[in-house]
């Protein structure tokens, strides 16, 4: 199944960190018959508007990258939005997907799908081998759905739907609002105030000893147009990890976020925030063998971000 220029594309979440890098991407190579609704046009929490926007529209392709995302404290704080969101949008996509015979899927979940003291890196096999974070744990639970659902319908329906599980991403269009987002925005927009306001420190949450491994999102939406264009199931199997195969803490992702942005002042950690879990570096050796890697290193997509970042809040 050769997906070509002219096939009709549904971009679920088109105005999302990765969607909106997946239709930038998606533009770039030539696709002209793309199709997205906003928000308000289309609940996909709502089975009956996604079932007739389906028979409606008949799409060939669908790219599955609407979710509820948000870094630790969001996670940790609205877990039933997480979990019961994730969860229909998932359902609501994959079975219409189904029903209206779409000829291949590609399901975004997340690194935290692993359990929390998995070996690192993380495996595809090691799924559902242990506990999860609990920071994360109703959202993980909706990712880990969404890939058995694609796994199962594949397995009884002979669908061809993938699955790719990104590591933390990052870039424009990402969330910078301080309570909801993921750690990058976060720093990127705290250092840049304190720089702008003259502060003399920027409080940063936990011990700053997790470790995290971060992608540009143009790496990552260059990583599912591949795999889209290039493989199937059965090439894939159950899903595959989409990493740079390489790991900071949050420490020193503060100190290059605050050489980058320019701010002179000191850093102070905040103790009564969560760490999560210690470690989240993906194995990348499925992914490598599949011919892919990433292209932007992360000073040089720091950087463009912080830039992105400033042509939005002049
Ligand atoms: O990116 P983040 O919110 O999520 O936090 P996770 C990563 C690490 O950065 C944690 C620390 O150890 C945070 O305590 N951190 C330091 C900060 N300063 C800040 C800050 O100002 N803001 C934020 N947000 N963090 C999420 C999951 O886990 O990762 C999601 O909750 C999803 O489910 C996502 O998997 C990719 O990496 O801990």
């Amino acid at each position: 199944m050769i997906m070509d220029k002219k096939s009709k594309i549904y971009l679920a979440g088109h105005r999302g960190l990765v969607g909106s890098a997946i239709k930038r991407k998606l533009e770039s190579k030539g696709y002209s018959n793309l199709i997205f609704r906003t928000h308000g046009e289309l609940d996909l929490t709502n089975q009956q508007a996604v079932n007739e926007f389906f028979e409606r529209e008949k799409p060939e392709y669908v790219f599955l990258a609407a979710a509820k995302v948000g870094g630790i404290l969001a996670n940790n704080t609205y877990p039933a939005e997480f979990i019961y969101e994730n969860l229909m949008i998932e359902a609501n996509i994959i079975h219409a997907s189904y029903r209206n015979g779409v000829k291949k899927l590609l399901f975004l979940g997340s690194s935290c799908i692993y359990p929390k003291l998995a070996p690192q890196p993380l495996k595809e096999e090691y799924l559902l081998t242990g506990p999860l974070e609990e920071t994360n744990e109703a959202y993980a639970i909706a990712k880990i759905a969404g890939i058995r659902l694609c796994k199962h319908y594949n397995q009884q329906y002979g669908t061809n739907f993938i699955s790719v599980m990104p590591t933390n991403l990052y870039g424009p269009n990402d969330n910078f609002d301080l309570e909801t987002s993921h750690v990058m925005p976060a720093l990127i927009r705290k250092f840049h105030e304190a720089k702008v306001k003259n502060e003399p420190e920027v409080v940063i949450w936990g011990t700053g000893k997790p470790l995290r491994e971060f992608m540009h999102v143009d790496d990552m939406a260059d990583a599912c147009v591949y795999l889209m264009e290039k493989f199937n199931t059965y090439d894939i199997g159950e899903f595959v990890n989409i990493g740079v195969g390489k790991d900071i803490t949050i420490g020193e992702l503060s100190e290059l976020i605050k050489e980058i942005v320019g701010f002179e002042g000191t850093i102070r950690k905040d103790l009564s925030k969560p760490d999560g879990t210690p470690q989240k570096l993906l194995d990348i050796t499925k992914l490598s063998s599949l011919g892919w890697k990433a292209k932007i290193s992360l000073k040089e997509g720091i950087k463009q971000t912080y830039d992105w970042y400033q042509s939005q809040n002049k």
